[in-house]
């Protein structure tokens, strides 16, 4: 069954008409109700009635992190603040955190959205979800969490953290769902092996997770620690939060939601289109949405779009799984580097624990980078030839991949900090 199969499986010549009187009403509505838009659009001589139809988007201006930043906190708000029924915000990494705002119907559209996405993956009125996504600010926990009821499943609101209550929940609430950060998944499962219980007696099929980028071979590494299936739920908190897309049983792209946000990519370089079926920066305008609407927001985030129909029958646009932010790109001389790109290496040889760390630092005038790795606690009681034949081996694997010289440190079980939300993956001494 498919939650939504109007809008889901829509033709796709209608959809782009649904698009078009939505974007031209949100157009019209964010011109006469937010200055900062009002401004943009005369500075470019543009005018609500230029925008006509989906095709003219890339007429409207970008949006950027920054400009929510430069109007903290409620600067970009479409609907005076008694309509305002919730905040969310982000941390960040400098200062001031970004606000976003829902309205009444705000938060049924995004309950809407998080409907599709655990429909998607599989789950239904008949299952027990654990949200074990931070709850608060952040619209992770809060944002499954409505989803998870609309559907009618049995909310178990447990938030990030707390491990071993985690596991007590999960064994004796049987959970057949789970909702959090891979990072977080792969600590479960680890958690779980250590208390010596076996993912075959628990009740878990699936398991929800995003927020942070993930490989495919992360999927196959969680996917048989914790014996589920692993759907990739993708978001961010400027749009709705998660939600925005989802991967169906065919794990092949997330579908977006488009008659809620309407995807482009655009080449980082130009901001022009980029080419059909290229990588570019995933570019979102939001438009249903009344306390927040954004025009052509540009999320950093890298993927590219796939608007054939989907072997489940959804016709809703695919993007492709996301494992990098332009942001997270290291550049280390001169050659850029994304923590995915050794994700993918690591898993893959397989002798190592999923987790790893990136060191950038400078000697002089060279960037260097190194590369922690968790080994088994055996490599360091076995004989050093082991430890150091390992090291090399990745060494090479992870150089032929980057194309630069890099150092391996192994290291002992547990030294790398674990994560119960979004895990971090680098540390840039440069920028000390
Ligand atoms: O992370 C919303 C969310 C919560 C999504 C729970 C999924 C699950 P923000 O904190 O605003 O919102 O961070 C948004 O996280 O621009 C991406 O860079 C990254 N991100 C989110 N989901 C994925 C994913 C939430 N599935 C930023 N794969 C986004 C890769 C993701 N990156």
């Amino acid at each position: 069954m498919i939650w939504n199969e109007y809008y889901e499986c829509m033709d796709r010549e209608k959809m782009r008409e649904v698009q078009g009187k939505r974007l031209c009403d949100t157009v019209d509505r964010v011109y006469h109700n937010v200055p900062f838009y009002r401004k943009k659009m005369q500075t470019m001589g543009l005018e609500p009635g230029d925008i006509k139809g989906i095709d003219d988007i890339t007429k409207l201006p970008f949006t950027t992190k920054q400009d929510l930043r430069d109007n903290y906190p409620f600067g970009l708000f479409a609907v005076p603040k008694s309509e305002v029924v919730r905040v969310h915000a982000s941390s960040g990494t400098t200062g001031k955190p970004t606000v976003v705002g829902y309205s009444r119907k705000d938060i049924y559209t995004f309950s809407e959205v998080v409907a599709r996405s655990l429909n998607s993956s599989g789950a239904t009125r008949n299952d027990i979800v654990q949200i074990a996504y931070g709850y608060g600010l952040f619209t992770g926990g809060l944002g499954l969490h409505y989803g998870a009821e609309k559907i009618g499943a049995t909310v178990i609101p447990i938030s990030g953290g707390n491990t071993q209550k985690q596991l007590q929940l999960m064994q004796d609430f049987g959970s057949t769902v789970i909702a959090c950060t891979p990072s977080y998944a792969l600590y479960l499962s680890e958690a779980m092996e250590e208390a010596g219980i076996s993912p075959e007696t628990l009740s878990l099929k699936a398991g929800i997770f995003g927020a942070e980028p993930w490989t495919e071979e992360m999927r196959q590494n969680i996917e048989q620690s914790l014996n589920i299936k692993a759907y990739d739920i993708y978001g961010l908190s400027e749009i709705i939060g998660p939600g925005v897309a989802n991967e169906c049983d065919y794990q092949c792209g997330l579908h977006i939601w488009e008659d809620h946000f309407v995807p482009e990519t655009i080449d980082t370089d130009t901001l022009q289109p980029s080419k059909k079926g290229c990588i570019g920066e995933l570019v979102f305008t939001t438009i249903t949405k009344e306390a927040l609407p954004l025009l052509r927001y540009r999320t950093r985030d890298l993927t590219r779009l796939d608007d054939t129909k989907c072997e489940c029958g959804r016709t809703a646009v695919r993007m492709e799984k996301c494992t990098g932010r332009s942001d997270d790109m290291l550049i280390i001389r001169g050659v850029n580097v994304f923590p995915s790109q050794v994700e993918s290496v690591l898993l893959e040889i397989g002798e190592t624990k999923p987790h790893y760390l990136l060191i950038v630092d400078r000697e002089g005038a060279l960037d260097t980078l190194e590369i922690w790795v968790e080994v088994d606690d055996y490599y360091f009681s076995d004989e050093i030839g082991k430890l150091e034949g390992l090291s090399n081996r990745i060494k090479h694997a992870v150089e032929s991949v980057l194309g630069i010289s890099i150092k391996i440190k192994l290291v002992e079980p547990k030294t790398i900090q674990r994560s119960e939300g979004k895990a971090q993956r680098i540390i840039d001494k440069r920028k000390a």
